[in-house]
């Protein structure tokens, strides 16, 4: 067959050399050694100070999130960078309703029994109090009728788990926060129905003084399978 009468494939795109940074065994494992010791001491924080931040470093952090690897590359996120007093509040409004009744019985004896040692309770005074919420959302396809997105909870915890660990390096106190169900950020921010609203993340520092549950992480020979 001519080629010009073959049904047209897709281009593949054009290729580029790696910039990759070879490291020595030694510069490697300090590396892994300094970022493991750092982010071992993030926690999540619920006391926050009212002290700005710098936006310009969450906006950094953010478009590191946003090079995260994701299905078919379909970068299948978007971030919403909330500092404006009445938005927050209409966030705290609304989460601290739905809290209420998660607290007051929907969550069931068990799950209530397991967030005891956390000391969490329906009262969100830090979604106000931060400096900045950023909230994620998952984009189930794309704007197009027909552009699918793949592995979509896989690509945004990805990215969320990039951005939670810039903003710890970065000097920011974060709280991984997921007031259930969450569909009131999707119409609070006006985000579109495609946009499912993936994970509320208040970001500032914490209060002087700041406690946190006296938690500790799983051994290293508990969580590490090595064949
Ligand atoms: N969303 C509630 C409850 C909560 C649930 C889990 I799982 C936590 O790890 C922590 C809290 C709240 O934020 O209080």
């Amino acid at each position: 067959m001519p080629d010009d009468q073959r049904p047209s494939e897709p281009k593949s795109q054009p290729r580029r050399r790696l910039n990759f940074t070879r490291l020595t065994g030694k510069e490697s494992l300090d590396c892994a050694v300094a970022f493991r010791d750092k982010l071992r001491q993030r926690r999540s924080v619920r006391e926050f100070s009212d002290e700005p931040i710098s936006l310009d470093a969450l906006r950094a952090c953010i478009e590191a999130a946003a090079s995260a690897p994701s299905g078919a590359n379909k970068q299948p996120w978007s971030f919403v960078l909330v500092t404006d007093p009445s938005v927050k509040s209409k966030i705290r409004q609304a989460a601290e309703a739905q809290e209420l009744s998660f607290y007051g019985g929907r969550a069931g004896d068990r799950w209530l029994a397991d967030l005891h040692p956390l000391g969490t309770d329906a009262s969100k005074p830090f979604l106000e109090t931060a400096p900045a919420l950023i909230v994620v959302f998952a984009l189930r396809s794309g704007a197009e009728k027909d552009d699918r997105h793949y592995y979509v909870s896989e690509s945004v915890g990805i990215a969320a788990g990039i951005l939670i660990a810039g903003l710890h390096l970065s000097g920011f106190a974060t709280l991984t926060h997921t007031p259930a169900p969450m569909g009131f950020l999707r119409e609070i921010l006006g985000r579109s129905a495609n946009e499912r609203p993936f994970l509320l993340i208040p970001v500032g520092l914490p209060v002087e003084g700041c406690t946190v549950p006296d938690i500790s992480r799983k051994p290293l020979d508990e969580v590490l399978v090595q064949i």
